[in-house]
């Protein structure tokens, strides 16, 4: 999955396709370097981010979802307003991922008639809040428990089980130890039974751990997410396309024929 945020705050690239015509531009780059699905944001989630408007969200990421879809992309949806998710699905979007997990209001309303994918993710507080202090008993126990009340709570809306990914929310009100056990424990969430879907990509945990500024985190992030898709991940959430593919092909190749040799 690769990311494109239509937003002038996010993260790691903040302003740079604000612009509709840009954010299209880099969807198709993406999905040509070999993403899967494109997921277009139109709201910073980053820690201390504010909330954005709904009529502002939907301006920036409905003319970058009908573009795409139009060019042939499979598209998902970062946001966690219903109004928005409603929007991208008629506009034909493939997936809806809510870094809220489905808890607004309406919010499991707007997928359960759809045939869209849905992402789970956990995430303790909002964004404004949640790298002040975050605080588990058990950080794998939680997390997995969130994320099994949620994928239920998606079925008894009648949305089938096929149809659910679920995330453990890296960086999403958690400090470097509870990010380092969350990805140790990625089997054990893997077998939640749930496709999983792990983004790590050029953030915080990724500078904490390499010392890199934000700018110069790919070749970690790239790590990252080959660790997490041999420890059971599904979907990786990357900014970094083309490495990412180019780290999981070779170790397709060369990691099976490893195996073949050590038999
Ligand atoms: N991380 C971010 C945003 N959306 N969705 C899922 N499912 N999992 C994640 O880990 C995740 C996510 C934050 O990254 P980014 O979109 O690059 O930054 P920002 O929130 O500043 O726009």
């Amino acid at each position: 999955m690769g990311v494109v945020n239509v937003t002038p705050n996010s993260f790691s690239d903040g302003g740079k396709f604000l612009d509709a015509s840009r954010a299209i531009a880099q969807g198709l780059k993406l999905r040509d370097e070999g993403a899967d699905l494109v997921d277009v944001g139109g709201e910073s989630t980053r820690p201390g981010a504010g909330p954005v408007p709904v009529d502002e969200e939907l301006r920036r990421v409905i003319p970058v979802v009908e573009a795409l879809v139009k060019k042939g992309v499979k598209v998902s949806i970062d946001t966690l307003k219903p109004e928005v998710m409603r929007a991208a699905i008629d506009a034909g979007c493939a997936m809806v991922n809510d870094v809220n997990g489905f808890r607004a209001d309406g919010a499991i309303d707007a997928v359960a008639a759809s045939d869209a994918a849905v992402v789970v993710m956990h995430m303790q507080g909002t964004p404004a809040t949640m790298q002040k202090a975050p605080h588990y008993d058990d950080v794998v126990a939680e997390v997995g428990a969130f994320l099994r009340e949620r994928a239920r709570a998606l079925e008894g809306a009648g949305i089938d089980r096929g149809r659910i990914v679920v995330d453990p929310g890296f960086g999403f009100g958690k400090t470097l130890e509870h990010n380092k056990e969350l990805f140790r424990a990625l089997p054990a969430l893997a077998s939640l039974g749930y496709p999983v879907l792990v983004g790590v990509s050029r953030k915080k945990m990724i500078g904490d751990l390499t010392g890199r500024p934000v700018e110069e985190r790919g070749p970690g992030s790239v790590a990252a997410a080959l660790l997490a898709v041999q420890n059971g991940a599904s979907y990786v959430r990357v900014h970094d396309v083309k490495e990412t593919v180019d780290a999981i092909r070779v170790w397709m190749e060369l990691g099976a024929r490893c195996e073949v040799r050590g038999e």
